[in-house]
Protein backbone atom coordinates (compact mmCIF):
# COMPACT_ATOMS: atom_id res chain seq x y z
CA UNK A 1 0.00 0.00 0.00
CA UNK A 2 1.50 3.56 -0.52
CA UNK A 3 -0.25 6.38 1.30
CA UNK A 4 -0.67 10.22 0.67
CA UNK A 5 0.03 12.93 3.17
CA UNK A 6 1.41 15.81 4.07
CA UNK A 7 3.08 17.83 6.89
CA UNK A 8 2.92 16.08 9.47
CA UNK A 9 3.17 19.14 12.21
CA UNK A 10 -0.14 20.54 10.33
CA UNK A 11 -2.04 18.15 8.40
CA UNK A 12 -4.46 16.44 10.96
CA UNK A 13 -6.49 14.76 8.23
CA UNK A 14 -3.10 12.55 7.39
CA UNK A 15 -2.49 11.66 10.78
CA UNK A 16 -5.76 10.08 11.25
CA UNK A 17 -5.15 7.99 8.33
CA UNK A 18 -1.68 7.57 9.02
CA UNK A 19 -2.20 5.88 12.66
CA UNK A 20 -4.23 2.73 12.05
CA UNK A 21 -0.67 1.83 10.22
CA UNK A 22 1.15 2.75 13.36
CA UNK A 23 -1.03 1.89 15.72
CA UNK A 24 -1.80 -1.67 14.26
CA UNK A 25 1.46 -2.51 12.47
CA UNK A 26 -0.02 -2.42 8.79
CA UNK A 27 2.86 -2.07 6.13
CA UNK A 28 2.70 1.20 3.37
CA UNK A 29 4.94 3.41 2.17
CA UNK A 30 4.36 6.89 3.76
CA UNK A 31 4.43 9.57 0.83
CA UNK A 32 4.59 12.82 1.89
CA UNK A 33 3.66 16.13 0.18
CA UNK A 34 4.47 19.82 1.32
CA UNK A 35 0.87 21.42 1.60
CA UNK A 36 -0.43 23.95 -0.79
CA UNK A 37 2.57 23.82 -3.15
CA UNK A 38 3.29 22.79 -6.96
CA UNK A 39 4.90 19.52 -5.59
CA UNK A 40 1.83 18.74 -3.80
CA UNK A 41 -1.13 19.49 -6.46
CA UNK A 42 1.34 18.01 -9.36
CA UNK A 43 1.79 15.00 -7.58
CA UNK A 44 -1.98 14.63 -6.24
CA UNK A 45 -3.16 15.11 -10.16
CA UNK A 46 -2.65 11.55 -10.66
CA UNK A 47 -3.43 9.86 -7.75
CA UNK A 48 -7.14 11.36 -6.78
CA UNK A 49 -9.34 13.81 -8.45
CA UNK A 50 -10.30 15.84 -4.45
CA UNK A 51 -6.53 16.94 -4.77
CA UNK A 52 -6.39 16.42 -1.21
CA UNK A 53 -4.65 14.12 1.04
CA UNK A 54 -4.89 11.55 2.97
CA UNK A 55 -4.86 9.43 -0.46
CA UNK A 56 -4.31 5.09 0.10
CA UNK A 57 -3.58 3.53 -2.91
CA UNK A 58 -4.12 -0.47 -2.58
CA UNK A 59 -3.12 -2.13 -5.83
CA UNK A 60 -5.78 -1.39 -8.19
CA UNK A 61 -7.89 0.75 -5.47
CA UNK A 62 -7.40 4.08 -4.78
CA UNK A 63 -9.10 5.48 -1.53
CA UNK A 64 -9.18 9.20 -0.72
CA UNK A 65 -10.72 10.76 2.30
CA UNK A 66 -9.60 10.23 5.93
CA UNK A 67 -13.34 8.40 7.01
CA UNK A 68 -12.72 6.18 3.69
CA UNK A 69 -9.40 5.04 4.07
CA UNK A 70 -9.99 3.87 8.10
CA UNK A 71 -13.20 2.04 6.64
CA UNK A 72 -11.29 0.25 3.89
CA UNK A 73 -8.47 -0.43 6.07
CA UNK A 74 -10.43 -2.12 8.60
CA UNK A 75 -12.46 -4.10 6.09
CA UNK A 76 -9.97 -5.00 3.93
CA UNK A 77 -6.67 -5.30 6.09
CA UNK A 78 -7.75 -5.56 9.62
CA UNK A 79 -10.37 -8.32 9.30
CA UNK A 80 -13.53 -6.18 10.75
CA UNK A 81 -11.79 -5.99 14.10
CA UNK A 82 -10.54 -1.91 14.25
CA UNK A 83 -14.61 -1.05 15.42
CA UNK A 84 -15.90 -2.35 18.73
CA UNK A 85 -17.12 -5.73 18.39
CA UNK A 86 -20.90 -4.79 19.88
CA UNK A 87 -23.30 -3.74 17.47
CA UNK A 88 -24.45 -0.81 19.77
CA UNK A 89 -20.56 0.16 20.99
CA UNK A 90 -19.82 0.17 16.95
CA UNK A 91 -22.84 2.27 15.78
CA UNK A 92 -22.10 4.97 18.43
CA UNK A 93 -18.26 5.09 17.68
CA UNK A 94 -19.10 5.24 13.83
CA UNK A 95 -21.47 7.87 15.16
CA UNK A 96 -18.38 9.75 16.97
CA UNK A 97 -16.02 9.35 14.09
CA UNK A 98 -18.77 10.45 11.49
CA UNK A 99 -19.77 13.63 14.42
CA UNK A 100 -15.49 14.27 13.98
CA UNK A 101 -15.29 14.25 10.03
CA UNK A 102 -18.37 16.81 9.47
CA UNK A 103 -18.50 18.92 12.55
CA UNK A 104 -15.91 20.85 15.08
CA UNK A 105 -16.01 23.49 12.23
CA UNK A 106 -14.77 26.31 14.75
CA UNK A 107 -12.41 24.27 17.03
CA UNK A 108 -10.95 23.25 13.66
CA UNK A 109 -10.68 26.71 11.80
CA UNK A 110 -9.43 28.31 15.36
CA UNK A 111 -6.91 25.60 16.77
CA UNK A 112 -5.09 24.27 13.35
CA UNK A 113 -3.16 21.25 14.53
CA UNK A 114 0.30 22.62 14.73
CA UNK A 115 2.29 20.12 16.87
CA UNK A 116 5.48 21.62 17.56
CA UNK A 117 4.33 24.99 18.68
CA UNK A 118 2.77 26.04 22.26
CA UNK A 119 0.47 29.12 21.72
CA UNK A 120 -2.08 30.93 24.09
CA UNK A 121 -5.38 31.46 22.15
CA UNK A 122 -8.74 33.87 22.35
CA UNK A 123 -11.26 31.62 21.32
CA UNK A 124 -14.75 32.54 19.86
CA UNK A 125 -17.73 31.30 22.20
CA UNK A 126 -18.35 28.40 19.14
CA UNK A 127 -15.20 27.07 19.66
CA UNK A 128 -15.51 26.78 23.06
CA UNK A 129 -18.33 24.88 22.61
CA UNK A 130 -16.76 22.76 20.79
CA UNK A 131 -14.30 22.34 23.29
CA UNK A 132 -16.73 21.33 25.76
CA UNK A 133 -18.44 18.70 23.71
CA UNK A 134 -15.15 16.98 23.02
CA UNK A 135 -14.67 16.94 26.71
CA UNK A 136 -17.97 15.54 27.07
CA UNK A 137 -16.77 12.50 24.69
CA UNK A 138 -14.09 11.64 26.27
CA UNK A 139 -15.22 12.02 29.80
CA UNK A 140 -18.14 9.84 28.75
CA UNK A 141 -16.02 6.98 27.26
CA UNK A 142 -13.45 7.40 30.14
CA UNK A 143 -16.12 6.13 32.55
CA UNK A 144 -16.76 3.43 30.95
CA UNK A 145 -13.39 2.58 29.93
CA UNK A 146 -11.45 4.36 32.44
CA UNK A 147 -7.91 4.88 31.86
CA UNK A 148 -8.35 2.81 27.68
CA UNK A 149 -9.35 4.06 25.03
CA UNK A 150 -12.83 5.54 24.00
CA UNK A 151 -14.07 1.89 23.54
CA UNK A 152 -11.59 -0.05 25.60
CA UNK A 153 -9.44 -1.33 22.97
CA UNK A 154 -7.75 0.82 20.09
CA UNK A 155 -10.06 1.33 17.38
CA UNK A 156 -10.68 3.89 14.56
CA UNK A 157 -12.92 6.45 16.61
CA UNK A 158 -9.10 7.00 18.36
CA UNK A 159 -8.04 8.01 15.08
CA UNK A 160 -10.26 10.69 14.67
CA UNK A 161 -10.30 12.47 17.45
CA UNK A 162 -6.06 11.85 18.12
CA UNK A 163 -5.58 15.08 16.49
CA UNK A 164 -7.67 17.17 19.05
CA UNK A 165 -5.73 15.80 22.27
CA UNK A 166 -2.73 17.36 20.15
CA UNK A 167 -4.60 20.20 19.17
CA UNK A 168 -5.96 21.08 22.94
CA UNK A 169 -1.87 20.44 23.99
CA UNK A 170 -0.70 23.15 21.55
CA UNK A 171 -3.38 25.34 22.86
CA UNK A 172 -2.97 24.89 26.32
CA UNK A 173 -6.79 23.73 26.93
CA UNK A 174 -8.12 22.99 30.17
CA UNK A 175 -9.88 19.74 30.14
CA UNK A 176 -11.73 17.90 32.50
CA UNK A 177 -10.03 14.96 34.79
CA UNK A 178 -11.95 12.56 33.07
CA UNK A 179 -10.92 14.20 29.66
CA UNK A 180 -7.40 14.58 30.64
CA UNK A 181 -7.02 10.76 31.09
CA UNK A 182 -8.00 10.15 28.15
CA UNK A 183 -6.09 12.85 26.20
CA UNK A 184 -2.67 11.70 27.95
CA UNK A 185 -3.22 8.44 26.56
CA UNK A 186 -3.23 9.58 23.38
CA UNK A 187 0.00 11.76 23.94
CA UNK A 188 1.78 9.07 25.36
CA UNK A 189 0.98 6.47 23.02
CA UNK A 190 3.97 5.33 20.66
CA UNK A 191 2.53 5.54 17.52
CA UNK A 192 1.60 9.34 18.94
CA UNK A 193 5.13 9.57 20.31
CA UNK A 194 6.57 8.72 16.45
CA UNK A 195 4.15 11.36 15.17
CA UNK A 196 5.82 13.64 17.12
CA UNK A 197 9.28 12.98 16.37
CA UNK A 198 9.12 12.85 12.78
CA UNK A 199 6.36 16.30 13.02
CA UNK A 200 9.94 18.00 14.74
CA UNK A 201 12.35 17.20 12.13
CA UNK A 202 9.89 19.32 9.57
CA UNK A 203 11.04 22.78 9.13
CA UNK A 204 8.80 24.21 6.56
CA UNK A 205 6.24 26.58 8.47
CA UNK A 206 2.48 26.88 6.81
CA UNK A 207 1.46 30.52 7.51
CA UNK A 208 -2.50 29.25 7.01
CA UNK A 209 -2.21 26.84 10.11
CA UNK A 210 -0.16 29.31 12.76
CA UNK A 211 -2.33 31.00 15.02
CA UNK A 212 -2.01 32.08 18.77
CA UNK A 213 0.19 34.01 20.20
CA UNK A 214 3.35 31.68 20.99
CA UNK A 215 4.64 30.62 24.40
CA UNK A 216 7.97 29.37 25.39
CA UNK A 217 9.57 26.59 25.67
CA UNK A 218 7.40 25.40 22.91
CA UNK A 219 5.99 22.13 23.95
CA UNK A 220 7.45 20.15 20.95
CA UNK A 221 10.89 20.72 22.27
CA UNK A 222 10.35 19.69 25.72
CA UNK A 223 8.96 16.40 27.08
CA UNK A 224 5.04 15.70 27.13
N1 LIG B 1 -12.56 15.43 4.41
C1 LIG B 1 -11.20 15.19 3.98
C2 LIG B 1 -10.36 16.43 4.25
C3 LIG B 1 -8.99 16.35 3.62
C4 LIG B 1 -8.24 17.67 3.73
O1 LIG B 1 -8.83 18.75 3.84
N2 LIG B 1 -6.91 17.56 3.63
C5 LIG B 1 -6.06 18.73 3.64
C6 LIG B 1 -4.78 18.47 4.46
S1 LIG B 1 -5.10 18.22 6.17
C7 LIG B 1 -5.59 19.04 2.24
O2 LIG B 1 -5.25 18.15 1.49
N3 LIG B 1 -5.56 20.33 1.86
C8 LIG B 1 -5.07 20.78 0.60
C9 LIG B 1 -5.99 21.76 -0.05
O3 LIG B 1 -7.07 22.03 0.54
O4 LIG B 1 -5.66 22.27 -1.12
C10 LIG B 1 -10.67 13.94 4.70
O5 LIG B 1 -11.31 13.51 5.69
O6 LIG B 1 -9.67 13.35 4.26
Amino acid sequence: MKLYIANQNYSSWSLRAWLPFAQLGLDAEIIKLPLFTDTFYQTLASVTPAAKVPVLIDDECQVWDSLAILEYLNECHLDGKAWPQAVNARAKARALACEMHSGFMALRNEMPMNCRATRDIALSPAALADIRRIDDIWSEQMKAYPGQWLFGEWSMVDAMYAPVALRCRTYQIALSDAATQYQQRVLHSPAILRWLAEAASETDIVPEDEAGTPVFPEVGKAAI
